[in-house]
C-alpha cells in the first residue's frame, strides 16, 4: 500500500502532500507526515519486537488519556504534553495492511525537539524533571489494565541468560571477535540479580513506569526547554522507578553518541548525572523510598550494562533486534555501553555522594 492510502485510513481532513522517514528510534519505522496545513506522525510499529500491537495500542490509548485528564486538571496543554492518538475512520487506533503490517498515527508535537545528545546540561535537568512527573501522574493508573507489552523487559538476571545462550550457540559466527566484550559481561554475573530480587522480596515497589527514558524519547520545548512531552510509550508497563532513572542517565550522561567508535569520547559526565539526579529527586520528593535512593546510583549502571549486554546478545544472534546502518553497529553500542559501566564503576562515589546531597 501507497503511505498516501494508509494515511487515508486514518481521521485526517487535510489533504495529504508526503511522507519521509523520520526520526533515530531503534525499534519502529518513524514517518513525518505532511499534510495542508498540519504535520503527523505515522508509525509501523515493529510487530517483530512487539507480538501483541493491539495489547500495546490499548495501553497506549489508556495511558494517554489518563495523561490528558490529568494534564487538563492541572492546568496544562493536554495536546501538547502527551501523545495523541488520530484513530481510523473505523474508529480503531490503529490500521493493519492486508499484509499484516500494523500502522498508528500522533499529532506531530510542534515547536519543540528531540536531541540525540544533552546539548545543554538545563534540558537535562528538565528532562528528569518531566520523566518524575510522568511517573506521578501514573502513580494512580491501574497497573492490571496495562499488557505487559514485552516480559520481562528490564529482568537484568534473564538478559544475562539470553547472553550466555547467544554466546554458546554463536550464531553469527562472531563469539572470536569479541571475547573481551564477553568476559567484560562476565566478569560482571553477581550484579544482574540485585534489583530483580529486591523487587520480587517487595522491597522495592512495582509502580507504573516509562521503561525506555532516553533522552530522545523525550521532546524538549523550542522556547522554555522544559522537557514538554514525554514520548515513545509503547514500553509503559509496571517497572522499578530505577529503571526510568538509571536508563535516562545511561544515555543523557554520555557526550558522546551511543555507537560512538572513538572510545575516549565516551565517559560518564558528572555534571549531567548531577543534573539529572537533583531534577528527578527534587520532583519525586517523598514518593521516593528510602531503598529507592539508595539504589540509585547503582541502578545508573545497572541499566547501562543490560543495555550493553542487550546490544551484544543482537550482535551475536545476527542483529534480528534493534535497527542497524552498518554491520558492527551493535557491536560499537556495546562498547560504548562497556566503557561507560566502567567509568561509573569508578565514579561510584561520586554518584553516591551526589544522590546523598539533594
Ligand atoms: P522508536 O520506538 O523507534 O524509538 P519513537 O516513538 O521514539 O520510536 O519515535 C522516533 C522519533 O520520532 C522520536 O525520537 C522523535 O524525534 C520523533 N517523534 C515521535 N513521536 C513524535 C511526535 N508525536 N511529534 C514529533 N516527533 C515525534
Ligand atoms: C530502544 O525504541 P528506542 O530507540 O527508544 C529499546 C530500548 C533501549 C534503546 C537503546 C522497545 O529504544 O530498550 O534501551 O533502544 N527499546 C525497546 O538505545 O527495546
Ligand atoms: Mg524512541
Amino acid at each position: 500500500m501507497e503511505f498516501k492510502e494508509i494515511v487515508e485510513k486514518f481521521q485526517v481532513p487535510e489533504t495529504f502532500i508526503s511522507c519521509e522517514p523520520y526520526g533515530e528510534g531503534h525499534i519502529n519505522d518513524t514517518y513525518q507526515v505532511k499534510c495542508e496545513g498540519k504535520r503527523y506522525i505515522l508509525q509501523r510499529m515493529n510487530h517483530h519486537v512487539f507480538h501483541h500491537p493491539e495489547q500495546l495500542m490499548s495501553n497506549i490509548v489508556k495511558v494517554t488519556e489518563h495523561l490528558k485528564k490529568k494534564i487538563e486538571e492541572n492546568g496544562g496543554d493536554p495536546l501538547r504534553e502527551t501523545l495523541t492518538v488520530i484513530p481510523t475512520k473505523e474508529q480503531e487506533s490503529f490500521f493493519v495492511t492486508p499484509d499484516g503490517n500494523y500502522f498508528r498515527m500522533y499529532d506531530f508535537i510542534e515547536n519543540a525537539q528531540t536531541y540525540q545528545v544533552v546539548e545543554q546540561p538545563v534540558h537535562f535537568y528538565n528532562a528528569a524533571k518531566a520523566f518524575g512527573r510522568f511517573q506521578k501522574l501514573l502513580n494512580d493508573f491501574p497497573a492490571d489494565e496495562l499488557y505487559e507489552t514485552i516480559p520481562n523487559f528490564h529482568h537484568t538476571l534473564k538478559r544475562f541468560e539470553a547472553l550466555k545462550k547467544a554466546v554458546a550457540e554463536n550464531k553469527a559466527g562472531r563469539k572470536e571477535e569479541v571475547a573481551a566484550e564477553i568476559a567484560f559481561a562476565m566478569e560482571r554475573e553477581k550484579d544482574v540479580s540485585i534489583l530483580v530480587e529486591l523487587i520480587a522480596e517487595k522491597k522495592i515497589p512495582l509502580r507504573v513506569t516509562h521503561n525506555d527514558t532516553k533522552f530522545n524519547n523525550i521532546m524538549i520545548d523550542d522556547a522554555s526547554g522544559e522537557g514538554i512531552c514525554v514520548i515513545d510509550l509503547d514500553t509503559v508497563m509496571p517497572g522499578s522507578l530505577l529503571y526510568d532513572y538509571g536508563d535516562s542517565l545511561r544515555f543523557g550522561t554520555n557526550p558522546a553518541s551511543e555507537d560512538e567508535k572513538d572510545l575516549t569520547k565516551v565517559y560518564m559526565d558528572i555534571e549531567l548525572f548531577e543534573q539529572f539526579s537533583k531534577g528527578f529527586i527534587e520532583e519525586m520528593g517523598s514518593t521516593l523510598t528510602k531503598t529507592e535512593r539508595e539504589f540509585m546510583p547503582f541502578s545508573a549502571k545497572l541499566m547501562t550494562f543490560e543495555c550493553g549486554i542487550r546490544f551484544l546478545t543482537d550482535y551475536l544472534e545476527g542483529d534480528h533486534y534493534f535497527k542497524i546502518h552498518y554491520p558492527e553497529q551493535n557491536l560499537d553500542r556495546t562498547r560504548t555501553q562497556f566503557k561507560l559501566v566502567a567509568d561509573m564503576e569508578k565514579k561510584m562515589e561520586q554518584m553516591k555522594a551526589i544522590v546523598a546531597k539533594y
